[in-house]
């Protein structure tokens, strides 16, 4: 694997699920694998789970863990390319990124979506330099269209609490005060489209979804409609994707307080399992009531990060063998 952005470059699920459990049941089975092999994690946006998860998933495999805050321990960096740089930006990613490429195996990089330029953000221009030029395997920690160790994390938690063979999973929109990315639903429709589930997503008029990433998936407007019957509930804000309307890229065009998930939603599921990739705004997203039920599985959800990334750290590696 050269680089981890899409489900397509895990390959079968069925078997990725698979080594996701040998990963579980036994975390330290592949520590030669990282003997004397780095892993450089690259932060230009704040993290948790992602922070820690990657160097937990890295001393698992036996290898050394280093992060980079970029613009607090570093030099601020420069992103566009042909600009002169007399601003507060001293360096430009093209020396940064091989640099950083040459004190490393593996790369992770969060940076997220800017939500003005969508062309910009949509290229993935920031995480196809590090592919560029970093001479190194890449993985997205949330770049800012795709956040995909979180997308192979949610798999692996309906997989490993579904009850039916083919599980309804809904993907509701939910209100939040400020703009976010869409790289978490992005990522969640191309991995629940690839894997075998019946797929809904509900969302207020004008929060449509890349097509690259729904790919013809089930597109209720109505959310009760959309909840009835479901097993999981996967509740997420996005801002305005600017499919429809270009101009509104990025922007809050909703703040309904009645797509909350709250219990009356969780009511007309089949006793559904409520999922979110956290952190999550309570009473704004969700309810206190449902987040703290025994239905929610949002801390499951976000110790499985650590299995996601380490299957795909332990695929790398042993391509370097
Ligand atoms: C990020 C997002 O893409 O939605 C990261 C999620 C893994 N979330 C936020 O930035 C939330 C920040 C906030 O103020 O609630």
């Amino acid at each position: 694997m050269k680089s981890f952005f899409h489900v397509k470059d895990i390959g079968d699920l069925g078997a990725a699920l698979e080594e996701a459990r040998q990963v579980k049941s036994n975390p330290f089975a592949w520590k030669h694998l990282g003997e004397n092999k780095t892993l450089m994690l690259v932060f230009f946006n704040s993290s948790l789970r992602t922070r820690l998860s990657s160097q937990k998933a890295a001393l698992n495999l036996g290898m050394s863990p280093i992060v980079l805050n970029i613009g607090q321990d570093s030099w601020k960096l420069e992103t566009e390319l042909g600009v002169v740089m007399d601003g507060d930006k001293s360096e430009h990613l093209r020396e940064a990124i091989p640099v950083m490429g040459s004190y490393c195996d593996i790369i992770g990089v969060r940076s997220f979506a800017g939500l003005t330029d969508r062309e910009f953000d949509y290229a993935e221009t920031i995480l196809r330099q590090f592919v560029d030029y970093s001479g190194k395997p890449v993985i997205s920690l949330e770049s800012a269209t795709v956040h995909p160790c979180q997308a192979f994390a949610d798999l692996i938690t309906i997989d490993q609490y579904k009850t039916k063979a083919r599980p309804k999973v809904v993907m509701t929109w939910a209100p939040h005060p400020r703009a976010l990315p869409q790289a978490v639903p992005n990522s969640f429709a191309e991995w629940m489209n690839a894997a075998d589930v019946d797929f809904v997503i509900t969302h207020p008029r004008g929060y449509e979804l890349d097509p690259a990433f729904t790919q013809g998936a089930r597109i209720e407007y109505d959310q009760m409609k959309a909840l009835e019957g479901a097993d999981f509930v996967y509740a997420k804000n996005w801002s305005c994707p600017g499919v429809t309307n270009p101009a509104d890229y990025g922007k809050v065009l909703s703040k309904d307080m009645s797509w909350t998930v709250d219990a009356a939603h969780m009511a007309v599921t089949d006793n559904a399992c409520f999922l979110h990739c956290l952190p999550v705004r309570r009473n704004m997203i969700v309810s206190d009531e449902v987040i703290d039920s025994p239905r929610s599985l949002v801390i499951p959800e976000a110790a499985n990060r650590v299995v996601s990334i380490q299957v795909v750290m332990k695929r790398m590696l042993e391509e370097m063998q």
